[in-house]
């Protein structure tokens, strides 16, 4: 039986976290085929130690997991030479990029298949298909060629999460020591990243969540969870939890639940959430969090401005004044609510995209009187293919286009455009990235991340110090003593480097 190389391309320069991705679909091959995995994080050269497997001759399928931004850098060459050296191997790449963008992957010539959305059982029926020589036409969530189509078959229903096969950590240990997936974070000493649901009860027009998904949301159970986090933590010492579900707290019961069996095992824990389905939350539940180590939350507030928020699609109850509200809220419960914005939205006039960037500064201003633990993490409008809603349209109205060569991802433009840094969105002006940029700067300055944990009290106070004039009289321009303090002390955006 022919066997599988599952890579991991890298997606940080340090903090590795356990790559979930890539051993999910390492579960579900599990005690049928044989699989090793490559991780880009924690090899000095993964196409390398890759080619020492592949010139074995008996592996036959190659799994990259692709998210954009980083993981694209080494997954492009990587996947070509692959390619190149042994025709025969079957490329298949799945997670969030190439669910995006699969035709110019695809008709990059090196990539056999996508598989479009979860791969829990799309990857072991393809496999076992190719092995078996029997048809993959109807396997759900694939996406391949045929002639000069390109073929996407059914979506498969989300499936119940507790049944899916455990994940492989003793084997990935054998790979890679596990207590270097546990990192140093505000969180803890050794912080576990942990996934517990997949998909999204709702369907914002800018997020790649939506079109993989489609507005629905299943997790594990909350005894499941638990179960899995002890076993890490009596084996490797796991003392803080970061849950990388895209939206942890949609069930309250859940949650709860979790509180409550975690509580004894006293670990910190995060995760990401939405205002309006927290804030339906009883005083008790927050509360209960609290107790149980819930320190900080990740909300997507996007936007204080309620016509923006129905731009972008937000669904559910948001407004501006719930996203205050709700800060006053968490600052009661003593847990640090995260909230990202997204700025640089399109309007008809540039003088409207102009008003909208200044209505947002000021929104954050009030959001820090409210509650100056509220950490603010500031994004530019950059936008996913949701094809069919308003805001895909308006931008491609507006003249983006996207690459049309594989390869062009790994641009320097491109790169900057997947972390969100760079938009390449015609409505914006180079004096209004400016401008965003320049309030960030100050902001970043005024209000270090908590989450920087190597800003000691010193480099603390004197980086606020230096920026706490320029924010208390609003003016962010040419703001190069504190760049050129963050520099010096390599401040740690989560912008950038992830939460
Ligand atoms: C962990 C994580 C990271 C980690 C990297 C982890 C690692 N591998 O080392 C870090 C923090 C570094 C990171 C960074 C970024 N991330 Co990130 N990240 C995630 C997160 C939270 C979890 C990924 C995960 O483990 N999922 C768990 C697994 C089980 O789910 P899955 O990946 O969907 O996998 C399933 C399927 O996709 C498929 N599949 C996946 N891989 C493969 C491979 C094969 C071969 C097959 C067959 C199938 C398959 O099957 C799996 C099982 O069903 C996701 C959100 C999410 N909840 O998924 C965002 C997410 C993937 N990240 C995203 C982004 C944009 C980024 C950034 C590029 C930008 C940013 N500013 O956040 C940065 C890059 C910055 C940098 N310098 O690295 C976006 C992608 C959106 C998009 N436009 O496509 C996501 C979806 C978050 C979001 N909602 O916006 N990220
Ligand atoms: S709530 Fe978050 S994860 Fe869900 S669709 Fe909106 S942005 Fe995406």
């Amino acid at each position: 039986m022919n066997k599988i190389l599952l890579f991991n391309p890298q997606s940080a320069n340090a903090k590795y976290r356990i790559p979930n991705s890539i051993l999910s679909i390492a579960a579900s091959v599990d005690g049928k085929y044989d699989w090793v995995i490559v991780d880009g994080n924690r090899e000095t050269d993964p196409l390398a130690k890759m080619m020492s497997y592949l010139d074995r001759g008996d592996f036959k399928y190659v799994g990259f997991t692709v998210m954009p931004g980083p993981q694209v850098k080494q997954a492009i060459p990587f996947s070509k030479a692959i390619k190149e050296k042994h025709p025969g191997v079957y490329m298949i790449w799945g997670g969030y990029f190439p669910a995006s963008h699969f035709k110019v992957i695809l008709n990059s010539g090196y990539v056999d298949f996508v598989v479009n959305g979860p791969g829990d059982h799309a990857f072991p029926s393809l496999v076992d298909a190719l092995e078996n020589n029997t048809p993959y036409e109807l396997i759900k969530n694939i996406i391949y060629k045929t002639g000069d189509s390109v073929v996407k078959t059914l979506k498969e229903d989300l499936f119940e999460q507790d049944p899916l096969p455990p994940l492989p950590y003793d084997k990935l240990h054998g790979f890679y020591p596990i207590d270097k997936y546990l990192g140093k974070t505000y969180l803890g000493e050794r912080t576990l990243a942990y996934h517990s649901s997949i998909g999204c009860p709702f369907t914002c027009s800018f997020c790649a969540v939506v079109p993989i998904f489609e507005a629905r949301w299943k997790g594990k159970s909350a005894r499941l969870i638990y179960n899995d986090i002890k076993y890490i933590k009596d084996r490797w010492g796991a003392d803080a939890i970061e849950f990388h579900d895209n939206n942890f707290f949609v069930s309250e019961k859940r949650t709860v639940e979790f509180a409550n069996l975690i509580y004894p095992e006293k670990m910190n824990w995060w995760g990401m959430a939405r205002i309006d389905t927290m804030s339906k939350f009883k005083d008790a539940s927050l509360a209960r969090m609290r107790e149980a180590g819930c320190r900080i939350i990740f909300f997507g507030a996007e936007s204080g401005n309620n016509n923006i928020l129905k731009q972008l699609d937000k669904g559910g109850t948001q407004t501006g004044d719930q996203i205050a509200d709700f800060a006053e809220r968490m600052r009661k419960f003593d847990i640090i609510p995260e909230y990202s914005f997204v700025l640089g939205t399109p309007a008809p006039t540039p003088e409207e995209v102009e008003a909208q960037i200044d209505f947002e500064i000021d929104f954050i201003r009030k959001i820090k009187r409210i509650n100056p633990k509220t950490e603010i993490v500031l994004y530019t409008y950059s936008p996913v293919p949701t094809e069919g809603s308003e805001l895909y349209n308006s931008v491609l109205e507006a003249g983006f286009e996207y690459p049309k060569k594989l390869e062009d991802w790994i641009s320097p433009r491109w790169e900057s455009f997947d972390l969100r840094k760079n938009p390449l969105t015609p409505w914006l002006t180079p004096a209004m990235i400016d401008k965003i940029r320049n309030f960030e700067t100050v902001l970043n300055g005024c209000y270090p991340t908590v989450t920087d944990i190597r800003m000691n009290s010193f480099k603390r106070n004197a980086i606020k110090l230096v920026s706490g004039i320029r924010y208390k009289v609003n003016i962010y321009k040419y703001p190069y003593e504190i760049k050129l303090l963050q520099r010096l002390w390599k401040y740690r955006q989560p912008e950038i480097q992830g939460f």
